[in-house]
């Protein structure tokens, strides 16, 4: 077990409902660090450039387009294990396959609008929190 960082998106439908707050009480009770936060609304091009690993697969240009439709909250986590703990506490891809008190099966609507986004490797991780954030905007808690 090592220390890890991974990147959250609340997505637009969870902004738009209200639910922005009740996500980020939900991440501190899982005791994971915030090292950076911001809310931002991504142009299309840099939510094609985000999800560019699933350029070609058919729900990209929907993806893209839901991405950018409103505003989303960017957030840097830190924890031990970050990574599998993230995916553990937001659960599975489908809200109607995740597990019970999981974020997505708490607040995503569908497949597609699924509430909230986590890096699936160490290294996107890491790749994902730089397109968002620059060194020096992280807090450095270790
Ligand atoms: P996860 O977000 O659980 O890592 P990925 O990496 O397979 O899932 O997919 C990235 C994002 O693409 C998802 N969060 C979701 O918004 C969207 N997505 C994935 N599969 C589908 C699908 N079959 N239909 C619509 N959107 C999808």
């Amino acid at each position: 077990m090592s220390i890890e960082k991974t990147l959250c998106i609340i997505k637009p439908d969870a902004v738009t409902a209200g639910n922005s707050g009740n996500i980020i009480a939900h991440i501190q009770k899982e005791g994971f660090r915030i090292l950076a936060m911001r809310m931002t609304t991504l142009s299309n091009k840099s939510a094609s450039k985000f999800y560019e690993i699933h350029k070609g697969r058919p729900f990209y240009e929907g993806l893209v387009e839901f991405m950018s439709s409103s505003a989303c909250v960017p957030i840097a986590l830190e924890k031990e294990n970050a990574i599998a703990e993230w995916r553990r506490v937001i659960g599975a891809t489908d809200p109607a396959e995740a597990a019970p008190g999981t974020i997505r099966k708490l607040y995503a609507k569908n497949k597609g609008e699924n509430a909230v986004h986590g890096s699936d490797s160490v290294e996107n991780g890491l790749r994902e929190i730089a397109f968002f954030f620059t060194e020096g905007e992280l807090e450095d808690l270790n």
